[in-house]
């Protein structure tokens, strides 16, 4: 099946090593390497059940290439490849949609961040991009995930699987469900930002975590990469996220919870590095909303993930019995660990 999508690209199996990537949770990604080059590509299929029109993200795609590459041309954006026959998306009955985008040379990308200087490039790449697309006409991008971080409407599917979901799953999860119940004034705040006008709607990123920035050798931030989420949002989506996977030291993942804590000097660098990315484009509401986006976001995922819990896996899958339990249980104590410090964060932004 590589073969055949390789091909339309006009390159040969036989002379490639490819090996499959990341740790993304939604797409396939596999490095394809030429042997005894340093030619290389990053080859994704894409997930069809979650992006229902995968065509909207090459073409989202294609306009903001095309936007930057006039307004802003000093900005690295790693375009994506055209086949033989000039398509940036390829389709093969059976398999899905692929795309290929080149590997930039002498780039890497970071799992779990080390440094506060990491997370600070990282968020300052995030801010940016948002900030080089300050005046794209963010109407005219395609909607790739309806909803896809309205927590209203997360909250509300939340309650349904509450409802409607596997039965004994319900019962082993009911002290962290009723805690999220509680915590539902998170979601009357958001609604509050999103009608406050003072909070832009903008080019956003929606899946910021450190994995999706290129670093250089020097660990200096170049680019942002992964734009299938890229639509108009808020900024909180994409300052919160970063919060949500940079402050612990472990991720999402982790199953020992005593190791999750929210460290201030990585608060610090993200509120430091998107500001700065933006320039002076946050208005005075928005810089005084990371602490809550940072809550958004981690009670959003929590939310996410005991909904799938609840409805069987469907979305997120399993590698292990209880996987999203477990990886929904981390986010409810992050969140916890969040909400113990809010004094002294909300005193940092
Ligand atoms: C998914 O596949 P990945 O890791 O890029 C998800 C994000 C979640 C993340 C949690 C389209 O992203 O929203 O935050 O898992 N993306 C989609 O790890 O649902
Ligand atoms: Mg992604």
């Amino acid at each position: 099946m590589l073969q055949q999508v390789l091909a339309v690209y006009g390159l040969q199996m036989s002379e490639l090593d490819v090996k499959s990537f990341g740790s993304g949770l939604i797409n396939n990604t596999w490095k394809v390497s030429r042997y005894n080059s340093d030619e290389a590509y990053i080859l994704q299929r894409i997930n069809h059940q979650v992006f229902k029109s995968p065509e909207n993200i090459a073409y989202n795609t294609r306009l903001i290439g095309n936007y930057l590459a006039e307004h802003h041309p000093d900005y690295l954006f790693v375009r994506t490849m055209n086949t033989r026959s000039g398509d940036d998306i390829h389709f093969v009955e059976g398999e899905g949609y692929f795309r290929l985008v080149p590997f930039v040379k002498d780039s890497h990308t970071v799992d779990v961040v080390q440094t506060p200087g990491q997370a600070y490039e990282a968020a300052r790449q995030f801010g940016r991009f948002t900030f080089l697309l300050k005046d794209f006409p963010v109407e005219k991008l395609k909607v790739t995930i309806p909803d896809f971080h309205n927590l209203t409407l997360r909250y509300n599917q939340f309650l349904q699987a509450v409802q409607n979901g596997n039965v004994s799953r319900i019962k082993e999860s009911a002290a962290e469900i009723q805690w999220l119940k509680e915590q539902d004034y998170i979601v009357k705040r958001f609604d509050a930002m999103k009608h406050n006008p003072d909070f832009r709607l903008r080019v956003t990123h929606h899946d910021t975590k450190i994995s999706n920035v290129l670093f250089n050798s020097n660990d200096k931030g170049l680019c942002v990469i992964d734009l299938d989420t890229v639509m108009p949002g808020y900024f909180i989506s994409d300052a919160g996220d970063m919060m949500r996977t940079c402050l612990p030291p472990v991720s999402e993942e982790e199953k020992d919870f005593s190791k999750i804590h929210v460290r201030n000097e990585y608060y610090k660098a993200i509120v430091e590095g998107y500001t700065a990315g933006m320039e002076n484009e946050l208005s005075e509401a928005e810089k005084s909303g990371f602490f809550d986006a940072g809550c958004y976001l981690i009670y959003m995922q929590a939310l996410r993930f005991l909904a799938d819990y609840l409805n069987d896996d469907a979305y997120y899958g399993s590698k292990y019995p209880g996987h999203n339990y477990i990886r929904a249980c981390n986010q409810v104590v992050l969140l916890k660990k969040m909400l113990e410090k809010e004094n002294i964060l909300r005193s940092m932004q």
